[in-house]
């Protein structure tokens, strides 16, 4: 099977690279934008900061009058948060990213994962230039810099990216991974806080890496099996889940046209089944179960119509759907004497099931 090429795309110091943005005046100086909690005229915590604030040692979360200590004697300049703004920049640049995938999932204001597996044919060399290309294109039509980390999975890609910032890019291939995230501490993990972290020390737990090699049983009987072995396959830079976008589609569908018109079922079938098996690889992705299959068919005279059953269970595989199918096209064929052109699947009515994700983060 061919390896996955996910990227994690985080954009550089972003609520201080947005108001640089607007003013370009202020981008030679140390520049904080902080939550003004309005108490008093110096009470509140920093958001962000530029890297030149940052060289000073200013902190996202620090009290704003301690920002103010590390600043003294700069031309440095205070702004409060415009998350309004920052939301703007963010859709805009978004919206470009996403063009760019063939799955997408934000997951902040400021991140977002791409799997461009299809479009670099796998490839890490050409996901290089395909990441370089990316960056060029928001950098000329937005004016935002990000970093983008490039891996095997989205544990590797977040890692990667956080690994050189700002205007970075980082690549790890899937057999540099697990090497990657060794030296690394436990607590670099997805999950791995304060008190797991440890609790794995006291095990001699330190690394990631530790973590790879010890006994998953072990792992296991201290946290339960989901956790125990998902710290175990992340350790190994195992990570399979897929790169989605939040939010619920209300329905999965392909289209597609006939090599010629018809009014033949096993004809139309072998198109049909074509499309069943694209729609139901989004549905295993999705971890849905849906309860509706339709069909839609465009005829001869250009005009359409559609079916559709539902179902008595939920189901989530294919056979059903092909099943369903024909039996939608049997009917159908027997009302009409008008050939066939177009033809399309369609899996709706979902009753999701936890996502994986949510399970595994619940606990968290
Ligand atoms: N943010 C915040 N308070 C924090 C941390 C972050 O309000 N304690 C906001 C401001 C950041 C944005 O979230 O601009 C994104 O957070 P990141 O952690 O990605 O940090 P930056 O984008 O600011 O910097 P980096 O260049 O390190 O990604
Ligand atoms: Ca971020
Ligand atoms: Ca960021």
């Amino acid at each position: 099977m061919q390896n996955r090429v996910v990227m994690l795309a985080d954009f550089d110091y972003f609520f201080a690279q947005c108001e640089e943005l607007r003013n370009p005046a202020i981008k030679d100086k140390p520049v904080v934008v902080g939550v003004y909690s309005g108490r008093t005229k110096e009470s509140g915590a920093v958001s962000t900061s530029n890297y030149i604030a940052r060289k000073n040692g200013v902190k996202s979360g620090m009290p704003l009058f301690m920002a103010k200590r590390k600043l003294e004697g700069t031309d440095a300049v205070f702004l409060p948060v415009d998350h309004q703004y920052y939301e703007q920049i963010s859709n805009r640049i978004m919206q470009i990213l996403r063009g760019y995938a063939t799955s997408f999932e934000q997951v902040s204001v400021d991140e977002a994962y791409l799997d461009v597996t299809g479009q670099v044919q796998g490839s890490f060399e050409k996901a290089k230039d395909y990441a370089e290309k990316i960056k060029a294109e928001v950098k000329s039509r937005v004016g935002i810099s990000f970093s983008i980390g490039v891996g095997p999975n989205k544990l590797v890609a977040k890692i990667a990216c956080d690994s050189q910032k700002p205007d970075g890019l980082t690549i790890v291939r899937s057999e540099e991974a697990k090497d990657f995230l060794a030296t690394l501490p436990v607590d670099r993990l997805l999950g791995v806080g304060k008190k797991t972290s440890a609790k794995m020390g006291s095990l001699g737990v330190k690394t990631v890496g530790d973590l790879a090699s010890y006994d998953v049983q072990k792992l296991i009987v201290i946290w339960g099996k989901i956790l125990g072995v998902y710290f175990h396959n992340a350790a190994n830079a195992v990570d399979n889940e897929p790169v989605q976008e939040q939010g619920e589609a209300e329905s999965i569908s392909r289209i597609g046209t006939l090599k010629q018109d018809s009014h033949d079922l096993a004809f139309i079938l072998q198109k049909t089944d074509e499309l069943t098996e694209d729609v139901a690889k989004d549905v295993v992705e999705r971890n849905s179960s849906f309860k509706q299959v339709a069909i839609y068919v465009v005829l001869t005279d250009l005009s359409s119509k559609s079916r559709s059953i539902t179902l008595e269970q939920p189901a989530k595989d294919k056979e059903t759907i092909k099943k369903n199918v024909k039996e939608l096209f049997e009917k159908f064929l027997g009302e009409t004497q008008l050939e066939v052109r177009r033809v399309g699947v369609k899996v709706s009515d979902f009753s999701r099931e936890e996502p994986r994700q949510k399970q595994l983060t619940s606990f968290f």
